[in-house]
């Protein structure tokens, strides 16, 4: 929350206001249920505070992180094509928008969205994004929202809505999970149809090396938690004392994210203490991987019908058009 939006209290902002506290009360329970249990872990979405957000930014720029550039370059090669499916005169979300570069592939390929609605948790980094965005796009009516869209969205009211949802964001969620949150979009866009990006499987070195950078900006993200918890709760992590620690389960096709206690050590969080053991994880994400029939599956049973994918040359990566009939 920038404190210009803290001294100007229009509509957005005192939403924005609303939005922050409930996430900051959501952290400390969150965090100190994480700390309760065993093993420990906490979900992903945490990461994106505004330091969290600008980390992310780096990691789509890392040389070893595919992901960000080949989905990038799949949107600047196909984007009439998706363009011309998502049709005209609906209404645009995107879900974990982010600092919204790659919309304006999009954007630039659709004509006359009326309306476009960057969904983020991360309310500063959303605000910069969209204010960037209506400089670049004078004609779009851009209306972000700030808010967790693992839950139920208060949209404006629309004839017709189109979805996108890119990075492979959908990696975070467990399966059961995906099909829930793909259940919750279809509810909201009947009669449209989303554009999803998803990470496939491959070489887990590839694998390996996206997720553990050489310049360690990875680790930075992970550890970021732990310093966002020291800024908003006043907890007294060593951050220093925690490695990051991923890699990339075959079985289960994820990658996992860890940060583990390099010794004994004790938090506290709100005057309560919790132990670490030498060698103790904080489970902090995991990112899972798909085939591109395993998606189509997690979509079908969400109610969409799987009507195109792209992939890059080298299977790195695929962006699926999936419809929703009307009812
Ligand atoms: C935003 C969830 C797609 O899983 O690759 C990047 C987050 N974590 N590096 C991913 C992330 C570590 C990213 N997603």
């Amino acid at each position: 929350m920038s404190s210009s939006a803290l001294q100007s209290p229009t509509a957005e902002s005192a939403a924005d206001l609303e939005t922050v506290q409930a996430e900051c009360s959501e952290f400390e329970s969150e965090l100190t249920a994480a700390l309760i249990m065993r093993p420990r872990s906490i979900a992903p979405k945490f990461f994106y505070d505004t330091a969290g957000s600008r980390l992310f930014d780096r990691i789509c720029d890392l040389p070893e992180y595919y992901p960000t550039r080949t989905e990038f370059a799949l949107l600047a090669r196909h984007a009439p094509e998706m363009a011309a499916l998502m049709g005209t005169g609906a209404d645009l979300v995107e879900f974990g928008a982010g600092s919204l570069t790659k919309v304006r592939l999009l954007l630039d390929a659709l004509e006359q969205p009326r309306r476009f609605i960057p969904v983020d948790i991360s309310a500063d980094h959303l605000h910069a994004g969209a204010a960037m965005l209506r400089a670049d796009y004078p004609g779009l009516d851009v209306k972000p929202l700030a808010a967790d869209f693992t839950q139920p969205l208060a949209l404006p009211p629309s004839h017709r809505r189109v979805g996108f949802f890119p990075g492979s964001s959908i990696g975070n969620f467990s399966p059961d999970e995906a099909v829930q949150f793909l259940r919750m979009a279809a509810t909201s866009l009947r009669g449209g149809g989303m554009l999803v990006g998803v990470d496939l499987v491959k070489d887990p070195a590839v694998l390996h090396r996206a997720y553990n950078d050489s310049a360690g900006v990875t680790a930075a993200f992970n550890r970021n938690l732990l310093l966002r918890a020291n800024r908003e709760l006043g907890c007294d992590f060593d951050a220093e004392q925690f490695a990051h620690y991923a890699f990339y389960d075959p079985r289960q096709r994820r990658v996992e994210m860890h940060l583990v206690s390099r010794r004994r050590q004790v938090v506290t969080l709100r005057g309560q203490r919790f132990e670490f053991a030498d060698g103790e994880s904080l489970h902090t994400e995991n990112s899972y991987k798909f085939t591109v029939e395993g998606f189509q599956s997690l979509a079908l049973r969400a109610g969409f019908h799987p009507q195109r994918v792209w992939c890059d040359a080298e299977n790195q990566f695929s962006i699926h058009w999936l419809t929703l009939p009307v009812a």
